[in-house]
């Protein structure tokens, strides 16, 4: 998969050559560029933000760098998007992390662990003219993901949580994929206690259950531990 950021802080993604996501770019199963957005402005203070039309508290990031540095990277993904808008199945999707998105889950990271191109736009400052995420539609698809309902300074830290969460559902960076089948959401559940050893530790006894080599007895108790945790801290989740 490739993976473009754009950010005014391309610092803040060096955490990307360590972990699972660097290796997975050392093997060529992620290809990631990161580009600062201002690299595409032009004058000397290398402005990227203005005061909002209408009035109002806070700075509107410009048009102008948004567009040149989508340009590059739009141009340079070999997927012609010849459909109707520009929003070929292929071609790149560009996600603006919002507050303002949908709502990313596990069945959003899923979906787009499948995508070929992933573009994240990072805004900062009160958000992005509107005519970037417009102007954009017109020739890839766009979408705006939130990660909850609380504010963040900036995109940023969402699309490092993104990354994370589709970067691991791609085949061939996790090592064991059975180790992605038994996790929290995956099932819709919150996945159940996990022990090892020492079987006893400061008088706190793992359950006998789990020692008991009885695997039919061992998944039964998870999924009760499962949807018992789940009642308790999520019932929202069980709501059908
Ligand atoms: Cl994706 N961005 C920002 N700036 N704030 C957020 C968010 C995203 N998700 C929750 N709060």
């Amino acid at each position: 998969m490739r993976i473009d950021i754009v950010t005014i802080f391309p610092e803040f993604f060096d955490v990307l050559d360590i972990s699972l996501l660097g290796k997975a770019r050392q093997s060529g199963i992620i290809d990631l560029g990161v580009h600062n957005l201002r690299d595409a402005t032009t004058d000397r203070h290398r402005t990227v933000d203005d005061t909002p039309y209408g009035g109002g508290a806070g700075m509107v990031m410009k048009p102008e760098p948004w567009g040149e540095t989508l340009d590059g990277i739009l141009a340079s993904d070999s997927e012609p998007t010849d459909a109707p808008g520009g929003t070929s199945e292929d071609g790149p999707l560009v996600i603006f992390p919002s507050p303002a998105g949908d709502v990313f889950t596990q069945a959003m990271a899923r979906e787009l662990s499948a995508e070929k191109h992933l573009v994240f736009g990072c805004g900062r400052y009160e958000g992005i003219d509107q005519r970037v995420f417009d102007h954009t539609a017109t020739r890839a698809r766009v979408r705006l993901v939130s990660l909850g309902d609380y504010v963040l300074n900036g995109g940023e830290v969402a699309v490092m949580a993104m990354i994370e969460a589709i970067g691991r559902l791609i085949p061939g960076v996790v090592g064991n994929p059975h180790s992605l089948v038994e996790e929290s959401h995956e099932d819709g559940l919150l996945e159940a206690p996990s022990y090892t050893k020492p079987a006893s530790w400061r008088g706190l006894e793992v359950p006998p259950i789990l020692l008991s080599g009885n695997h039919g007895a061992i998944a039964a108790w998870r999924r009760e531990q499962q949807l018992e945790r789940t009642r308790r801290v999520r019932p929202d989740l069980l709501q059908p």
